[in-house]
């Protein structure tokens, strides 16, 4: 079987079935949207006032200026950091939201404190006080200085403190280091506002500015208290692909990103009533799955099963199978009512932040969680006996994973390799040693999401086969996680595909050569193991053996990602070109001189293979500078 759409043999089944069920699916609307237009394209249309829209002539003799003068490099360098923005803005309006649900759990909620010892970490980057006070004192405390820093009106932002310290003087240097970090977005959408800022060197320092309060900020506020909340991620079992749909259970698809609602969810559906129901309308019982990044949220500490990555939203809706889709925010396709009209399928939309025309909205509410998630997944339950038998179809296809490997637990794991030789435990020293050793070459983040300009999962699939061929252990999050899950590459047995040192190091250590790390909040776990590994060896994390890729990327969320890696000090290789070749001069910027200022730079390479290459170029060449 082969389709130029997708790797993944259960989602083809599914854009077959949809077709002759007179379904539409994203690829069907791209088809439709072709040609795509050049200028937005390359990133010279601006639509910031109403004197336009303007848009650039790149290649004939028409205008080179905005009706306001604005030209080709204001125009790229707004329309980018605009991007930013919105990235960042969604990410940190997450790490709001659990901020608040720490605070709402110290005061007395359906929420509790999981992980006082992380919490107590936690306290003390904010600088609480947490010698003799109770956990629930700290955690008020902790949650409000959390919030302190989304909004904070003079000095700066505290979490990037927790880097090493030639990064954070690399940000002090360059003037990058955020001062908050709503305020950063806000000064983008000020400074990109028709009449302001029109040096794009400024503005791109504008757009690092928020992606740092973005990724060592709100991003690492959300990863940090939600482990403080709902469990420090631990490497469990799981299994990924559409087949984790049950024929005789009630199939609730949790789909979005906060874990507040989607942890809830899980534990409800274990509640006595709904089961006792879901037998009562002839079902085994309440299959609760994940897809996107709430799914990674809940794979990661309770092992619920992978339903499927953004590209396999719809497809999940065509199986004819899923009984409620309960969604939050981010990465939802409108369309997912549109498909669900053609079943039996209710979505259930809870955010007021994300309503959908078509959905039953029934808004969640922290200070009821549990019995808001449960009256949530009775719709689900009721919904079981109008399931059209005709209409029902689940594809096979699951693949067995193990996931759950944040930074604390991948230490735990290579302890193990301590252990044996007596040395201390605790630290990231045996990583360390089996990359100094060469056992290991380097490593490698692989992130994002899927697009339908690539041919889905195939360009993280092709890329992280190359890398773990090279001994290149690879950190995923994100959409990136469901393609090495449903392709087998999180189970024991890829160690087959690895070269003889990271084959080793995986036989030794029991872990498979690809660890999910999480949502994509979560791309700060990788932040934090860049710093840790560089802290130990005294360097900054660019001169460390190891690069990242975002093969398939499409949202705001992935630039403000990428953003923040590069300046952070990471090679890092993109695989769908963002809107910039419009001006040569932002090009430029992005993907040469921005290496001299903050020591990682941005590289556009469609093809999986040789994105690869380039990652392992990159790490050879650092390992040569490093002497080892
Ligand atoms: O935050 S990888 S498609 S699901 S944006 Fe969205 Fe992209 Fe998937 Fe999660 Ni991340
Ligand atoms: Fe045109 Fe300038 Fe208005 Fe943009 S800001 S739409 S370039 S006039």
């Amino acid at each position: 079987m082969e389709d130029s759409r997708t790797i993944e043999t259960a989602t083809m089944k599914m854009i077959e079935k949809a077709k002759k069920d007179n379904v539409e699916t994203a690829w069907d609307r791209a088809e439709k949207m072709k040609p795509q237009c050049g200028f937005g394209e390359t990133g010279v249309c601006c639509r910031i006032c109403t004197m336009g829209p303007c848009r650039i002539d790149l290649v004939g003799d028409g205008p080179k200026r905005g009706v306001c003068g604005a030209d080709a490099d204001t125009i790229v360098a707004r329309n980018l950091i605009r991007m930013i923005a919105g990235g960042a803005a969604a990410h940190s309006d997450h790490g709001r939201d659990i901020s608040h649900t720490l605070l709402m759990a110290a005061e007395g909620s359906d929420y509790e404190v999981k992980e006082p010892e992380k919490l107590i970490a936690v306290a003390k980057v904010f600088g609480v006080e947490t010698e003799g006070k109770d956990i629930k004192e700290i955690a008020k405390e902790t949650a409000i200085k959390a919030l302190e820093d989304f909004g904070r009106y003079e000095g700066l932002t505290l979490y990037p403190y927790t880097a090493n310290e030639k990064r954070k003087k690399i940000w002090e240097k360059n003037d990058v280091w955020p001062r908050s970090i709503d305020r950063e977005i806000v000064q983008i959408m000020h400074q990109t506002h028709m009449g302001v800022d029109a040096d794009y060197v400024n503005l791109i320092q504008q757009g690092v500015r928020a992606s740092i309060g973005d990724g060592w900020g709100g991003s690492m506020i959300a990863t940090e208290l939600s482990d403080v909340l709902f469990g420090l991620p631990k490497p469990i079992e799981t299994e990924a692909n559409l087949g984790v749909l049950e024929k005789n259970m009630v199939n609730i698809v949790a789909h979005g990103h906060e874990p507040t609602l989607s942890d809830m969810i899980v534990q409800a559906s274990q509640d006595n009533e709904l089961l006792e129901r879901a037998k009562a309308v002839g079902a085994e019982g309440i299959n609760v799955v994940g897809m996107c990044c709430t799914g990674n949220e809940i794979v990661m500490r309770h092992g619920t099963r992978m339903a499927g990555n953004f590209l396999q939203q719809e497809a999940a809706i065509v199986t004819g199978a899923v009984d409620a889709m309960i969604v939050d925010v981010q990465c939802i396709m409108p369309s997912v009512t549109q498909v669900a009209s053609c079943y039996h399928t209710k979505v259930i939309s809870t955010s007021p932040k994300a309503k959908i025309p078509g959905a039953i909205h029934i808004q969640f509410d922290e200070k009821h969680a549990y019995e808001i998630a449960k009256k949530i997944i009775l719709e689900g339950v009721e919904n079981f006996k109008n399931r059209i038998p005709e209409k029902v179809h689940i594809p096979e296809e699951k693949s067995q994973a193990i996931v759950g490997f944040s930074v604390e637990s991948i230490i735990k794991g290579l302890d193990k390799v301590v252990i044996a030789s007596a040395q201390p435990t605790g630290t990231v020293k045996p990583l360390v040693d089996c990359i100094v050793s060469g056992v290991l070459r380097g490593a490698a983040g692989v992130v994002g999401c899927n697009n339908h300009k690539v041919q889905h999962n195939y360009g993280h699939v092709e890329l992280i086969k190359d890398l773990i061929k090279h001994d290149v252990i690879v950190v995923v999050t994100g959409c990136t996680a469901y393609a090495c899950a449903e392709a087998g590459l999180m189970k024991p047995e890829a160690k087959e595909l690895c070269g003889p040192g990271l084959k080793t190091v995986c036989e030794l250590v029991g872990i498979p050569p690809v660890l999910h790390m999480g949502s994509c909040v979560d791309c700060s776990r990788i932040l934090i193991l860049l710093n840790e590994v560089a802290k130990y060896l005294n360097l900054d994390i660019s001169d460390l053996p190891a690069a990242g890729a975002a093969p398939e990327w499409m949202s705001e969320k992935a630039v403000s990602i990428g953003t923040y890696f590069v300046t952070s000090g990471v090679y890092t290789v993109l695989g769908v070109c963002p809107p910039v070749l419009g001006s040569k001069n932002v090009t430029k910027l992005l993907t040469e001189d921005v290496e001299g200022i903050y020591g990682g730079k941005f590289a556009v390479e469609p093809d999986p293979h040789k994105a690869a290459q380039l990652m392992i170029d990159h790490i050879e060449a650092k390992r040569k500078a490093l002497g080892i």
